[in-house]
């Protein structure tokens, strides 16, 4: 048996029945797509990659992304989904440190990733959207390789607030277990059209919205990013929709959204980022509908959830998931009475199985009891109603992505007319947050403001790059020599509007 593999696609093997619905309406149907993902598993089993092994993804949106993910279940080889959008740079961080076979990227960032392949060891193919490319699947299909609802499935990327990013290692039952959990909850079924416009490199486009979708043996109609208009165009063919805040602030702007726009739909879920209640209630006006927020991440998929049925509380992201363990602590995981603010504690089968080769990491943020902290600030009420405060930890989301400052700050300080640098995220009207840089130059140095983001676009990815830099002749500190975000934060808060 395949833990995975045999719950989300061997049911669907021969099935007639449309998966994925291209925004023409072309559908591709659930046994063509297994039988996709059976072919590319033999061209996997061929390039010898074997179970266990991993294998980096750097692929633009596409059916074929996503029956390559499904071959790697498969064929039992971990895979690990990597944002178009990071450099070459970033790439090779990943491929190095997963210690990936085989990298598997789209025609246009072969060029690119070339290099950094090569020093690497990493063998690299391509895979174009439609089918293209020098990775073909094979004749014959792969029998499913036998994997264990312990054995791994992927590794998540995830950065760190302090040094490098960590590979979040989930396990095939991690994955599993929160998709039926998030079936029930929701009240997915066959006849479910779910709208898919997010990127399928991350926990909520991927183990959210599309294992859900094929749990349920749903539909999907699949946009290759999100797009106002398109999704405008066809929400009348969906009956549900998971996006990040962004894109329910940005339908908002689309003056047909409409009860009768909306008529079709049952369910709209938002995540990744913190969904402000005027969105919420200005959603309802508009359509109709309570939004429902739901809250996660990626070493945990999802831990909490508003009601399907009960109250859908705006600034709240509901209760725990059932078999999901949540609680509010001090720092010493002693729990906190309802109503006072710490830092949230989860445990459950959705837990994470720790940071790849990183053991001091795992054991600073999993508790010997299962316990994992979050590092988000929380309060819950007596009636178990979750709400995110704040972060402990020192990160930006910004339309849904996470952006560490340490990691931009890291390479800012490493231009020669840098001193020091604090990078923080200030309120962006369209983006949630957005990142600012505060930099105090070299004595002596020239300071290149403008400079900024093509000095950096090297090394990293476009949205991690500062949207407003400003240079100061000191960085405000506390008596222990702190930089003071919350201070900086506060005097430039209006900056985006
Ligand atoms: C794009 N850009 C961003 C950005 N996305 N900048 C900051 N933050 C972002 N999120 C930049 C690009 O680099 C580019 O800059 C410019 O904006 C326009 O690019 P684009 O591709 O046209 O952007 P757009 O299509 O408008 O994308 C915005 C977006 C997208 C919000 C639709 O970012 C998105 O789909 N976000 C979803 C992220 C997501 O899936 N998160 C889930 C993580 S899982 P330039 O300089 O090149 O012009 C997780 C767990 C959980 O968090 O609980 O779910
Ligand atoms: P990631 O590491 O990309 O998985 O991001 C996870 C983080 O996103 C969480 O730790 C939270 O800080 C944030 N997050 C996810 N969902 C919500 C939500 N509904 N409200 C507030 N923050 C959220």
């Amino acid at each position: 048996m395949n833990h995975l593999h045999d719950a989300l696609f061997a049911p669907h093997q021969g099935s007639g029945r449309p998966f994925l619905i291209a925004p023409d309406g072309a559908a591709l149907s659930y046994g063509a797509f297994v039988d996709l993902a059976a072919r590319y598993a033999q061209a996997m089993a061929d390039a010898g990659l074997k179970p266990g092994d991993r294998l980096a993804l750097q692929l633009d949106k596409s059916a074929e992304m996503l029956a390559v993910i499904a071959a790697a279940i498969r064929a039992g080889v971990v895979f690990l989904p990597l944002n178009t959008a990071y450099t070459a740079a970033e790439v090779d961080y990943f491929i190095r440190d997963a210690g990936a076979r085989m990298l598997l990227a789209d025609p246009a960032y072969a060029g690119r990733l070339a290099p950094v392949a090569k020093a690497a060891g990493v063998r690299l193919e391509t895979v174009a959207p439609g089918g293209g490319g020098s990775f073909q699947p094979a004749a014959t299909g792969l029998p499913p390789v036998a994997r264990a609802a312990g054995d791994l499935a992927a590794f998540l990327y995830t950065s760190g607030t302090t040094g490098r990013s960590k590979g979040a290692m989930l396990s095939h039952d991690n994955l599993l277990s929160n998709a039926r959990t998030l079936v029930g909850l929701w009240r997915f079924g066959p006849e479910d059209v779910l709208l898919h416009a997010l990127p399928i490199f991350h926990t909520h486009g991927l183990f959210v919205a599309t294992n859900v979708v094929l749990l349920a043996g749903a539909s999907m109609i699949f946009l290759p990013k999100f797009d106002a208009r398109e999704v405008m165009r066809l929400l009348p063919k969906a009956t549900t929709m998971m996006g990040v805040p962004t894109f329910y602030t940005r339908l908002l702007a689309e003056p047909g959204l409409t009860p009768d726009a909306a008529r079709h739909m049952r369910l709209f879920v938002s995540g990744s980022a913190p969904l402000l209640a005027e969105t919420h209630q200005d959603w309802q006006a508009r359509t109709g509908h309570r939004i429902l927020e739901r809250y996660g991440m990626t070493e945990t998929n999802m831990n909490c959830s508003n009601p399907y049925e009960g109250e859908r509380r705006p600034g709240t992201v509901g209760q725990a998931l059932p078999g999901v363990e949540v609680r509010v602590c001090d720092g010493s995981g002693a729990e906190l009475p309802r109503g006072e603010v710490g830092v949230l504690e989860v445990r459950g089968p959705n837990v994470f199985q720790g940071y790849w080769n990183m053991p001091e990491k795992t054991a600073e943020e999993l508790r010997a009891d299962g316990f994992f902290l979050t590092g988000d600030l929380a309060v819950m009420g007596a009636d178990g109603y979750v709400t995110i405060v704040g972060r402990a930890k020192d990160l930006v989301i910004s339309g849904g992505y996470n952006i560490y400052p340490s990691e931009v700050e890291a390479e800012i300080d490493a231009l020669p007319w840098v001193l020091e640098s604090a990078v923080i995220g200030l309120p962006h009207p369209d983006m949630g947050e957005a990142v600012m840089a505060v930099i105090v130059p070299r004595p002596g140095a020239t300071p290149d403001p403008e400079g900024l983001a093509a000095a950096l676009s090297e090394r990293l990815a476009r949205f991690k790059l500062p949207r407003a830099v400003e240079v100061v002749a000191e960085l405000p500190r506390n008596t222990m020599g702190k930089v003071q975000k919350a201070a900086l934060r506060a005097a430039h808060k209006g900056r985006f509007g």
